[in-house]
């Protein structure tokens, strides 16, 4: 609990046997419950999640949007939800940097920026560097928004989360959320963050192949609403 709000840290994971418990274990003991969206690992990541105090659930389908769907689904009541990325990249003892401004009602999304704030050297790579300042410039300039980052450290209100209607399922994720914010008007602020290399081998933006895929999809899903910036009835309503 946080100012007497519900406090549910989603962690979408793929493969960080050797990352998770270390994330875990440096979330702050006022959280009320962590959920791992395991999405298929095949390195014992679940039961090292669950040893180490988290509620896992499981994802079949690949996706980074897929395992965050499935672990909002998963939260039991949360008055706010924070994403976490699981290979300790994220430093999980900044949470309340992310949570506070939410829980005090001060505004309804907080995005960690690890461009304003600090990220170690070769923790960002050039051409994710390159993209994400893209996309945000893209995003500002048709939205009026102030962004600096896609970063996957975030908090956000639940009901706010559910008015969104989130329905990306891999690499549009934090595009997704930050254009619908922005189209819906939520209050939105950043707060910088630190950011280090992560544990174990790059899946996506030290990959050619995930820094194509990636890119294509966020700037594809930019251009989408731009050209028709309807959002779909949130989730509660369908
Ligand atoms: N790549 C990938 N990550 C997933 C998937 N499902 C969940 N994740 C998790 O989503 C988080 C972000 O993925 P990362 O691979 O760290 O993506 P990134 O930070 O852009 O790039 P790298 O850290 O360099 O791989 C991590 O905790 C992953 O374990 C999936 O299907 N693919
Ligand atoms: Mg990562």
């Amino acid at each position: 609990m946080k100012h007497g709000k519900r406090i549910s840290v989603v962690i979408p994971a793929l493969n960080e046997a050797n990352a998770i418990s270390r994330v875990i274990a440096d979330i702050p003991d006022w959280v009320d419950e962590i959920v791992v969206a395991d999405n298929g690992s095949t390195d014992g990541t679940p039961d090292v999640a669950r040893e180490s105090g988290a509620r896992v659930v499981f994802e079949a389908e690949r996706g980074y949007g897929a395992a965050c769907l499935a672990g909002i689904a998963a939260c039991n009541d949360a008055d706010v939800i924070v994403f976490l990325d699981g290979d300790y990249s994220d430093h999980p003892d900044e949470l309340g940097k992310v949570v506070e401004p939410v829980a005090t009602g001060a505004c309804e999304f907080v995005i960690g920026s690890r461009v304003t704030g600090n990220a170690k050297r070769g923790a960002l790579t050039i051409q994710q560097r390159f993209g994400n300042w893209l996309a945000c410039k893209l995003m500002n300039g048709l939205w009026r928004t102030c962004y600096t980052d896609l970063g996957p450290f975030r908090a956000i209100d639940g009901r706010a989360l559910r008015r969104l209607g989130m329905q990306d399922r891999t690499y549009g994720w934090t595009v997704e959320m930050q254009i619908k914010a922005a189209l819906l008007g939520l209050s939105v602020t950043e707060v910088p963050v630190s950011y280090r290399p992560r544990i174990g081998v790059s899946k996506i933006s030290g990959t050619i192949k995930g820094t194509i895929l990636a890119g294509t999809k966020i700037l594809g899903l930019i251009g989408r609403y731009a050209l028709r910036p309807r959002l779909p009835e949130p989730a509660s309503l369908r």
